[in-house]
């Protein structure tokens, strides 16, 4: 089953499903190496979503801005390998949604607690607006905002629920969304948390 939000945007409801204890166990090793983060905006704000990333590049933010980098921030390290459990879900989904390229230079682990919230933006950080941004939701369900291509659009509401693969492309790719405050609710697999992959291209493909 695959859900179209808009041209280019695809819903795989439980595509990840039977994977979800894999894929939850891979995080953690990730998180092992490079633990979360609430990193600050360049305006100074906390961010509510605590972070980390993986593969080839990882996104930060402080008070010079955001940006991709090859190293972490904390200790001038490489970020952790991109497990090969995710590349090939990525690999399927992108292929499921009928875009040639799959985005894999880069995973961002964003963590979600009751009343964790990520504000309307867009992602426009990567050089590369082409290849889509596949996204994989695991643990308690959330309600994602889903605008425009201006902030002033009006947002529809979706629920993003455990094991849903979502791939962004073409038309969408440069949409407003967000995450409403997580509700207080819990999960087998992840108790009151939410976790959300993202995985980008970073650079133009040649
Ligand atoms: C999340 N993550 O659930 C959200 C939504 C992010 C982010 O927005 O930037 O990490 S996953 C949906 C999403 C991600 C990236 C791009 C687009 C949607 N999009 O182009 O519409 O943690
Ligand atoms: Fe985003």
């Amino acid at each position: 089953e695959r859900i179209q939000l808009d041209p280019g945007a695809f819903i795989f409801p439980g595509m990840a499903l039977s994977r979800a204890p894999e894929l939850l166990e891979a995080a953690r090793h990730i998180v092992r190496q490079a633990p979360f983060r609430h990193l600050v905006t360049p305006g100074g704000h906390r961010m509510s979503v605590a972070m980390t990333s993986f593969g080839d590049y990882g996104w930060i933010s402080d008070r010079s801005g955001y940006r991709y980098t090859h190293v972490r921030p904390d200790n001038g390290q490489p970020w952790p390998v991109m497990p090969d459990l995710f590349r090939s879900l990525v690999e399927e989904a992108t292929r499921a949604a009928g875009f040639p390229h799959p985005p894999l230079q880069s995973g961002l682990l964003n963590l979600y607690r009751p009343g964790t919230r990520l504000s309307l933006h867009q992602d426009k950080d990567e050089e590369d607006a082409e290849t889509p941004i596949v996204s994989v939701s695991l643990g308690v369900a959330a309600t994602f905002l889903w605008g425009g291509l201006d902030r002033a659009s009006p947002l529809r509401r979706f629920r993003l629920s455990h094991g849903d693969v979502v791939v962004w492309g073409g038309p969408s790719r440069m949409m407003f969304h967000g995450i409403a405050p997580l509700a207080v609710s819990s999960h087998p697999l992840t108790g009151e948390c939410r976790l959300n992959l993202t995985f980008r291209q970073i650079t133009r493909r040649s």
